[in-house]
């Protein structure tokens, strides 16, 4: 067996954080090789939940998982920290706009990353999930100055697998057949779900799936597939995010493998997004860092919808630049 290693959940008393501790307590985030000790972070309100929740963790007596600590104070919940997933925040409801929540969430992530920077571990590493996860993601980083940029990322792996799922449906092949899909720029409705570069079975998705329906049926389905399923589930994404999440950090730390994925990084300029943004591009992990996948060529359709949810993004920068926030 490995060292142990520290995992710090925010918003563990809410819904998506439900769905994720059993998985890493099971040693799925990690390795089933890799024992886990828990900080659960929550405000006062929803300490009780994330406090029942680790009865139940206990209750399972899974045999990778160390220690279960439920806190309200966020020095405490990151210190030692290796991993943090960063889910606290407030779900968006039916008809709401994530440009609503931008403003309430942001304020949540300044300190927590400043709690990051006094006291995570020098292996640190942060996914927010907590929308709008790109911005969140750029506060954290912003108040965290000792921390690498890099170790700062944002989930896009949710839309990312959406995007091979709705492709492996259409053509009724495994998800496994599917290869080279990539999400690019914010995850909001603007993202940018592309499969110019993608491959079934080998084969190029462009000359098994006509025009028409990548444009005016995937693309949106898969950007506002969070809208969908809050509209027929009556509540948004849990079990989903949560497992996206799970595959973020295990292929963070332990690599991709033949296929790339989607990850929001801060940009180093790449493919147009100017740097310092938090955007989604094709990735791989290497050597445990992600590496934003160089030299695909982009056409001119992808060109515009990637500029266009650059634009999004920088929109999200000035309002929290703005509010100070930044
Ligand atoms: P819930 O409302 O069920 O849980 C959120 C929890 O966070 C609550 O228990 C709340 O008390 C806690 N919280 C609030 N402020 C906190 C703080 N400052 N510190 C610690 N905990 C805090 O929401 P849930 O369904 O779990 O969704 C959580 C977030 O994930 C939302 O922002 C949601 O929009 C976002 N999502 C992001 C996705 C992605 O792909 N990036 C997809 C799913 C989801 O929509």
């Amino acid at each position: 067996q490995r060292q142990r290693v520290n995992v710090t959940v925010t918003g563990a008393g809410g819904n998506i954080g439900y769905a994720l501790m059993f998985r890493i307590a099971s040693g799925q985030l990690l390795g089933l090789n890799v024992p886990v000790a828990l900080r659960l972070l929550e405000i006062p309100s929803g300490i009780q939940a994330a406090e029942g929740s680790a009865f139940e963790l206990q209750d399972s007596a899974f045999p990778l998982l160390r220690d279960v600590v439920v806190t309200d104070d966020p020095v405490r919940a990151f210190d030692g920290a290796n991993v943090a997933i960063l889910v606290g925040s407030r779900p968006r409801g039916p008809g709401q706009q994530r440009a609503d929540l931008l403003e309430g969430n942001a304020r949540i992530f300044g300190p927590q990353g400043a709690a990051i920077n006094a006291g995570a571990a020098d292996d640190i590493r942060v996914v927010v999930v907590g929308n709008p996860a790109n911005t969140n993601a750029l506060v954290a980083a912003s108040h965290a100055p000792d921390v690498p940029t890099d170790r700062f990322t944002a989930l896009t792996r949710l839309d990312h697998n959406r995007a091979v799922a709705q492709i492996a449906a259409h053509l009724s092949v495994p998800v496994t057949s599917v290869n080279g899909v990539a999400i690019w720029g914010n995850h909001s409705a603007l993202q940018y779900p592309d499969v110019s570069h993608a491959t079934v079975d080998g084969r190029p998705v462009r000359d098994l799936i006509d025009e028409a329906w990548l444009v005016n049926e995937f693309i949106p389905r898969v950007a506002n597939r969070g809208a969908e399923i809050i509209k027929v589930r009556g509540a948004s994404s849990m079990g989903s995010a949560a497992s996206a999440t799970v595959d973020h950090v295990y292929d963070w730390v332990n690599g991709t493998g033949d296929d790339w994925t989607s990850a929001g990084v801060v940009s180093d300029g790449s493919y147009g997004v100017p740097a310092g943004l938090v955007s989604s591009y094709p990735v791989r992990s290497l050597g445990g860092r992600w590496a934003i996948e160089p030299g695909l060529a982009i056409d001119a359709f992808s060109r515009a919808r990637i500029d266009l949810s650059i634009a999004d993004l920088e929109a999200e920068r000035a309002a929290v630049s703005e509010l100070g926030l930044l």
